[in-house]
């Protein structure tokens, strides 16, 4: 895929316009924790990272993307249908009661979604799980999950985090979206997680760190990690939780609270110009 870094930062600026957007209209959501992430599933689906058939959404062969910090749901559809996988007019539909776009992703409710997710902790399982069903049809798909930090205080994640690294899982990638920050406050205050690249050498994975924002290192950094054999892998992306609105980068407590209407004129206008 034709991928430089204006049209990728063109992609990134449009889904955070559709996340603010969407929040706003549906009244509720996670619109800060979906800022934080744009870059890195820019990079992922529209830089030619994941092997994807929007057409054919369960080709054996795709690559699994899981979106395990589930909540940022109003980043992952606008990229989905973005990707092909359905009508772009679905994702006004944002929590809406029957709507297939609820407020965290439902496997086989919709296309595109990998796995059902929203309960914090699962997502690394759930990667760990399709891997092993491909080992036993001999399918050789990558997958990527995406975790937030405050997920990774969650004992499921070092329960799988070993048993990626005892299984040999070199087509697995995490992705650490290190924002700092969780729903009730500083990540450093509520459960620390430092020395974080130490703890995941330590489970025996190969480690590295990006700029999460800056869209063509993400995209470089998970190219090189497709060449790592042997071991799992964890791409820690520092992150602004809120990136891209001043006034929201500012204030963690706009974890799941939507923007009203006039502060996301405020904030179009502060995309709008980035
Ligand atoms: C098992 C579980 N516990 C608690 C929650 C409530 N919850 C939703 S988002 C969130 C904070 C997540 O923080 P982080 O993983 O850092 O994601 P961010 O929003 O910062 O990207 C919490 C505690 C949940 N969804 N699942
Ligand atoms: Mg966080």
């Amino acid at each position: 895929m034709h991928a430089d870094a204006d049209s990728l930062n063109e992609i990134a600026r449009d889904l955070r316009l559709d996340i603010l957007d969407t929040t706003t209209r549906a009244g509720s959501g996670h619109p800060s924790s979906s800022f934080s992430a744009v870059e890195i599933l820019t990079a992922l689906y529209f830089g030619g990272i994941l092997r994807y058939r929007s057409v054919e959404p369960w080709w054996p062969e795709r690559d699994r993307f899981i979106m395990s910090k589930g909540h940022a749901a109003p980043l992952l559809y606008p990229v989905l249908a973005r990707a092909g996988y359905f009508e772009r007019e679905l994702i006004w539909k944002l929590r809406q009661i029957d709507s297939p776009v609820q407020g965290h992703p439902i496997y086989r409710m919709l296309p595109g979604v990998e796995a059902t997710t929203g309960s914090l902790g699962q997502g690394l399982s759930l990667g760990i799980g399709h891997l092993l069903g491909g080992r036993l049809s001999s399918l050789s798909f990558r997958v990527y999950v995406l975790m937030g930090d405050g997920e990774c205080e969650a004992g499921q994640v070092w329960e799988a985090a070993m048993a990626a690294a005892h299984f040999r899982m070199d087509s697995l990638t995490a992705i650490l979206d290190y924002n700092k920050f969780q729903e009730t406050g500083p990540i450093s205050r509520e459960m620390a997680l430092e020395p974080l690249v130490e703890k995941w050498r330590a489970f025996g994975w190969f480690v590295d760190e990006v700029d999460g924002h800056d869209v063509m290192a993400v995209l470089q950094k998970l190219k090189a990690l497709q060449e790592i054999k042997g071991r799992p892998q964890i791409l820690i992306a520092h992150t602004i939780k809120g990136k891209g609105v001043s006034f929201v980068e500012a204030d963690f407590t706009f974890h799941g609270r939507a923007l009203t209407p006039e502060q996301a004129g405020r904030a179009r206008e502060e995309i709008l110009c980035s």
